[in-house]
């Protein structure tokens, strides 16, 4: 049986760019260092070619200091690229800017044509349904205005809230396989995964959340020993990265990957 929700052929990335020292956050810790970024994200490339994926790596784009998240300006279902509309003023234009990329690496590109908005990072999918978290970044317009073109690809779209206080959905929750997410307590008891099984993330390492399963493996950021070992102990083959430049501007594992197959 396979898995379109965890089983990839493919992956698309963006270097990070020099100006992501401007990248957007909800808390200053500091900017993060570009060369040190450039590190982490080509271990992050490594891990997922290792983990089978054929992975294209876009150059750096200057004008978009958050561009090394790629996964914001767009969603991928069934190898069909979804432009998005990016929530945040800095990052509407990084959804036109990609999208001559889409058309060149998907099978095909559709434009979500809305006044709202919507971004990756709030979009959670399993094999047959699209779980969306209203947030800052999306809202009702742009879920109404998703929801025919996800449906056309053969997907129910859930549309649900993601408590005010976090930036992403996907920020702290991620899919472990087809029936499993794992989620922060804050998230889970939002009630957001009514019919599959949530893991939680241990008390203090609420980050880890943002992590990602790629083909044989689960992507976890580097830190966050317990909640790796509950994962390990429940099965799944744990693969530890550094994110701590990301993590400065809120940004973790997902986000660095459109990953798809063709
Ligand atoms: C932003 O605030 O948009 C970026 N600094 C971080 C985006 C992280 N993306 C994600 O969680 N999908």
């Amino acid at each position: 049986m396979s898995h379109r929700s965890f089983e990839f052929t493919h992956a698309l990335c963006r270097m990070p760019a020099v100006s992501v020292t401007d990248g957007l956050r909800a808390h200053d810790q500091g900017d993060p260092d570009p060369l040190t970024f450039a590190a982490e994200h080509g271990a992050y490339v490594a891990a997922l070619r290792e983990a089978g994926c054929v992975v294209n790596v876009l150059p750096a784009d200057e004008a978009f200091p958050d561009s090394v998240f790629i996964e914001d300006p767009a969603l991928v279902l069934n190898g069909t690229a979804i432009v998005l509309r990016p929530g945040a003023q800095t990052r509407l234009g990084e959804a036109a800017a990609l999208r001559p990329s889409l058309m060149e690496y998907m099978n095909n590109v559709i434009d979500l044509e809305t006044s709202g908005y919507v971004d990756g990072g709030d979009i959670l999918c399993t094999d047959d349904r699209v779980l969306l978290g209203l947030s800052a970044r999306t809202n009702v317009q742009g879920a109404q205005d998703l929801r025919p073109i996800v449906e056309g690809l053969g997907y129910r779209l859930e549309v649900l809230q993601t408590p005010p206080e976090i930036l992403h959905f996907k920020t702290e929750s991620s899919l472990l396989d087809e029936a499993t997410v794992l989620a922060t307590p804050a998230l889970a008891a939002s009630g957001a995964f009514n019919g599959l099984n949530v893991i939680e993330t241990v008390e203090g390492e609420e980050a880890a959340a943002n992590a990602i399963r790629v083909n044989a493996h689960v992507f976890l950021s580097a830190g966050f020993l317990k909640t790796a070992d509950k994962l390990q102990k429940a099965g799944y083959s744990v693969k530890i990265l550094n994110t701590s430049q990301a993590a400065l501007v809120d940004g973790g594992l997902s986000c660095m990957s459109l990953r798809y197959s063709r």
